[in-house]
């Protein structure tokens, strides 16, 4: 059995997700992982008490289009083409009416439920950046993360990084739980929402 001091301690107090509302942000990059990472989050946010009905999901393309759409999805912006989890590729999108910044939502396409929107506890930005032969990497992953904590500064909601930056494949697949030694980092990212969430609505 290997012995390592890194990873999430257990946190000795069990934190209640179920008046909690998280979103999971995710790219589309690198699919096979981040659908892991996905799962794994999911996971720990029901573990924890998270209704189904209170986790929502948004796709963008890429990393670098996270932290935009995490400050739309705080901000309550409409976003179409959202899904919840039990159907990941389906269409359930935010808001039917106006969003609570004010302005007209547009009419969501046939076929695409829509969502209340009802503000967030916490949102799970994931993507899987793996480096290249470029300097893409460096420069998507500073960037990245940058934004992703300024969202959260300005925002005051909760961001969770789950972003991973691998250098190579086989270190994607293995913080996704998808080789036999790795583990889901995604799950740490689910618990981590619901405990900020938690602290945050003591915190106002
Ligand atoms: C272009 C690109 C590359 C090369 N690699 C990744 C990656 O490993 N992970 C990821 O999430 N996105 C990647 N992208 C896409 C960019 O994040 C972004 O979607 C495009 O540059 C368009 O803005």
């Amino acid at each position: 059995m290997s012995h390592t001091i890194k990873g999430l301690s257990e946190s000795s107090v069990q934190y209640d997700g179920s008046n909690l509302r998280v979103a999971i942000v995710h790219a589309r990059w690198n699919a096979k992982v981040i659908d892991a990472l996905i799962a794994g989050a999911v996971a720990k946010l029901k573990e924890r008490g998270v209704k189904d009905s209170n986790i929502v999901t948004q796709s963008v393309p890429g990393s670098f289009e996270l932290p935009l759409a995490c400050s739309k999805v705080i901000s309550g912006s409409h976003i179409q083409a959202a899904s919840n989890v039990t159907d990941l590729l389906g269409g359930l999108s935010f808001g039917g009416g106006p969003s609570r910044s004010g302005t007209p939502a547009p009419p969501a396409p046939a076929g695409v439920v829509t969502m209340p929107n009802e503000p967030f506890d916490a949102v799970i930005a994931i993507g899987v950046l793996i480096k290249g032969s470029t300097m893409h990497f460096e420069y998507i992953c500073d960037s990245v993360s940058h934004a992703l904590m300024k969202v959260q500064l300005d925002s005051g909601v909760p961001v969770i990084f789950g972003v991973l930056t691998a250098l190579t494949d086989e270190q994607a697949l293995d913080r996704a739980g998808l080789t036999p030694t790795g583990h889901n980092h995604g799950e740490d990212w689910g618990l981590a929402a619901v405990e900020m969430g938690s602290h945050v609505r003591r915190w106002k």
